[in-house]
């Protein structure tokens, strides 16, 4: 049975995998930590909790031997927008976090996984169906922290064994938890002022595309890479994943088959949308594909469909409903 400990266990993929991880192989098996702990949280009432800051190699340790784990999630990681504010801060969280997680996995002979991301390539990468391995040459700090992490991930595996694996993300898009200071956050956040205002402004241009991702398809996607036979991987860190590329008129037009008012417009934020074109249209997953069987299940119209029931039944409707109904 596995043990497994999670960090970043409150964030966007976090709150999903651990209760996710929790049906799967038990509430007791899967160890969160985070470096905030509210009372109210789902994660920290159904399961083992402990307060982690991942910079506090000593505490993580401490934290990952008193359980006993067998596996680490690393997920503690400052996104592409706030790290290109505050990019040695960023370093610090994504390199040193990383870094100490990689040290308790060679010491406790765990299994590790940690996500990389569309970020982890750049300009002079090719941008349409980019392939597994291409040139990878980012110039933001998100993604010189995540092709270094790669990098790490590969070095850990092949100088002390210890079994490493990863995925590179698209945006993730989600109905529970929103993202943070991420460049394709607009792509959750529309839905939110859909229903709520019945408008949009993007701050992210017409005409880009990026990749993305409904969370139950990236959930899965973790667990069942974990649960793969290692001799078929040829790849480890990281395998490019996608469930669909879009640019925000795609999207709104999508919408707006639910809600006929829906309007979208557009004040580009220079910084999102300099990161956003450095980044591919579309990316290949045939290496998932074929070495651990990836398949996503949700395209732009099925995740329309339900990421706009889930967040109605989740209660956000039209603020003038909210007033009426006073
Ligand atoms: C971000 O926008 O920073 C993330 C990512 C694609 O890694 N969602």
């Amino acid at each position: 049975m596995k043990k497994i400990f999670v960090t970043g266990a409150l964030g966007q993929i976090g709150s999903e995998l651990v209760m996710k991880m929790r049906e799967v192989y038990g509430n007791d098996q899967v160890v969160a930590t985070d470096i905030k702990c509210p009372k109210e949280h789902e994660v920290v009432g159904s399961g083992p909790f402990e307060i982690l800051d991942v910079t506090d190699a000593k505490k993580m340790h401490e934290i990952a031997k008193k359980y006993e784990v067998d596996t680490i999630i690393h997920l503690a990681a400052l996104l592409s927008a706030t790290a290109e504010k505050n990019p040695v801060f960023a370093w610090n969280i994504n390199m040193g976090g990383l870094v100490n997680a990689l040290e308790v996995a060679r010491d406790l002979h765990c299994q590790f996984f940690t996500p990389s991301s569309i970020g982890a390539f750049g300009p002079s990468t090719p941008t349409d169906n980019t392939p597994q391995d291409t040139i990878q040459r980012p110039t933001t700090m998100y993604g010189v922290n995540k092709v270094s992490g790669e990098l790490l991930c590969d070095y850990y595996f092949h100088k002390f064994g210890v079994d490493t694996r990863g995925v590179r993300f698209p945006g993730l898009i989600s109905y529970v938890t929103p993202p943070g200071g991420g460049t394709t956050d607009y792509a959750v956040d529309i839905y939110y002022e859909a229903l709520k205002r019945g408008e949009y402004t993007s701050y992210i241009g017409k005409g880009t595309y990026m990749d993305m991702m409904y969370m139950p398809d990236a959930l899965n996607a973790i667990i069942q890479l974990m649960e793969a036979d290692p001799s078929k991987l040829k790849h480890r860190n990281a395998f490019n994943i996608t469930a669909m590329s879009f640019e925000p008129e795609q999207i709104a037009a999508e919408i707006k088959k639910h809600i006929k008012h829906f309007k979208m417009d557009y004040d580009v934020d220079p910084i999102r949308q300099a990161i956003a074109d450095s980044w591919p249209n579309s990316i290949d997953p045939s290496a998932a594909r074929e070495e651990w069987g990836f398949k996503a299940e949700y395209d732009l119209v099925k995740m329309t469909e339900d990421m706009l029931s889930k967040l109605e039944k989740k209660g956000i409707k039209n603020d003038s409903e909210i007033v009426c109904a006073k």
